[in-house]
């Protein structure tokens, strides 16, 4: 029904022979196509391009375009996003029969254009994307050194970093103002980081902002797992600036986003598992004792990260694998400068 009604004011528009209005800015990420660049941008690219055909004014179009233009950003230098002004070039949208709008199309070397008719969300698309990519590669591998550099270049998001920091540790650092009221003797949770193979890890993957009525609901169940330490940011600023930096960056909803890094906190209990293996606060231990601990339980060595100033460890990050976001692996590479901790950390009570 709502496709129809699309469709029929398309052809209203047709007939009123209103000038289109294009949705997508000109710094926008997503790439913008016309009859002059079709044929070099998409059908001889020799990468993966998502093309949707958009008509201006189409609701459903207005609605993709965010998560639209958050795909482009997500799946840069591995698949091209696009997206081709279908009421303003009508043959060209006629050539690739389409009907209602937004109509995506995977089109891949050497291939037909593939429809896509999954969820509209950046989840569904980007694995969509991914899939593409792995299907051409594969379909066309000459040999095994192409196996691996499809496998290499596929995603940009290798990996979730679940990271906790302990806060007693954290307000060592000289530069971090807390607040004055007792620190929680607990891990807590920093944030849930996607993170690629480089150092400059993918940030503020779009504008969406996160507002304190849109996780109302969890709020409660946020503030013991997930508080601000510092002064700087009170708990509704901190969420609001992860989601903002990394939240966005993640296929995750909102909701989601945060749920998810409270489900991790308490499937396995850090703060547990270093007591179980009798680390507590107050002492030094050697890092490898507390990396083992916590590979005993996760199967995974975490990355500890350790105030400069007395080497007091502030945090933990554990790699998720990013496609289910559940199961621990081995983090593709340190986003750390530098090994942040000397052999004897300090274990701030
Ligand atoms: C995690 O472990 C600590 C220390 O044993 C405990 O105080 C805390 O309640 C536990 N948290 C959860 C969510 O189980
Ligand atoms: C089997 C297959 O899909 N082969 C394609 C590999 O890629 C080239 C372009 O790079 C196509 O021309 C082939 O058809």
């Amino acid at each position: 029904m709502a496709k129809l009604s699309c469709i029929a004011l398309t052809i209203l528009l047709f007939n009123n022979l209103i000038l289109s209005q294009a949705i997508y800015g000109s710094s926008s990420t997503v790439l913008q196509l016309t009859p002059d660049n079709f044929n070099s941008k998409v059908l001889n690219s020799n990468e993966v391009v998502l093309v949707e055909f958009f008509a201006p004014r189409c609701g459903h179009c207005e609605v993709l375009t965010p998560i639209w233009e958050k795909a482009a950003t997500v799946l840069k230098g591995v698949v091209t996003v696009a997206a081709l002004d279908a009421d303003a070039h009508k043959s060209l949208a006629h050539e690739y029969g389409i009907r209602g709008f937004p109509t995506i199309k995977a089109f891949s070397p050497g291939k037909p254009p593939v429809d896509y008719q999954g969820a509209r969300d950046l989840k569904a698309i980007t694995e969509f994307a991914i899939q593409q990519v792995y299907y051409f590669d594969i379909g066309n591998i000459s040999s095994t050194s192409t196996i691996t550099i499809a496998i290499t270049t596929v995603t940009i998001i290798q990996s979730l970093r679940r990271v906790e920091q302990w806060a007693l540790g954290v307000c060592k650092d000289p530069k971090i103002k807390c607040i004055s009221t007792t620190l929680p003797k607990i891990f807590t949770v920093h944030g849930l980081w996607p993170s690629n193979k480089g150092q400059s890890q993918p940030s503020v993957c779009s504008h969406e902002v996160l507002n304190q009525a849109d996780i109302k609901i969890l709020t409660p169940m946020l503030t013991i797992p997930w508080p601000s330490v510092t002064t700087t940011m009170n708990n509704n600023q901190f969420w609001k600036h992860e989601w903002r930096k990394h939240g966005t960056c993640s296929t995750f909803q909102k909701i989601d986003y945060f749920q998810h890094g409270v489900n991790l906190w308490a499937r396995e209990n850090i703060t547990a598992i270093l007591e179980q293996a009798g680390i507590t606060p107050g002492k030094s231990y050697d890092q490898t004792r507390i990396i083992t601990a916590i590979n005993a339980k996760t199967g995974s060595d975490p990355e500890l990260v350790c105030v400069a100033a007395g080497n007091y460890l502030a945090e933990i990050r554990l790699c998720l694998d990013p496609s289910t976001a559940t199961t621990y692996m081995v983090c593709p590479t340190s986003i750390n400068k530098k090994p942040s901790c000397q052999p004897m950390v300090a274990f701030a009570a």
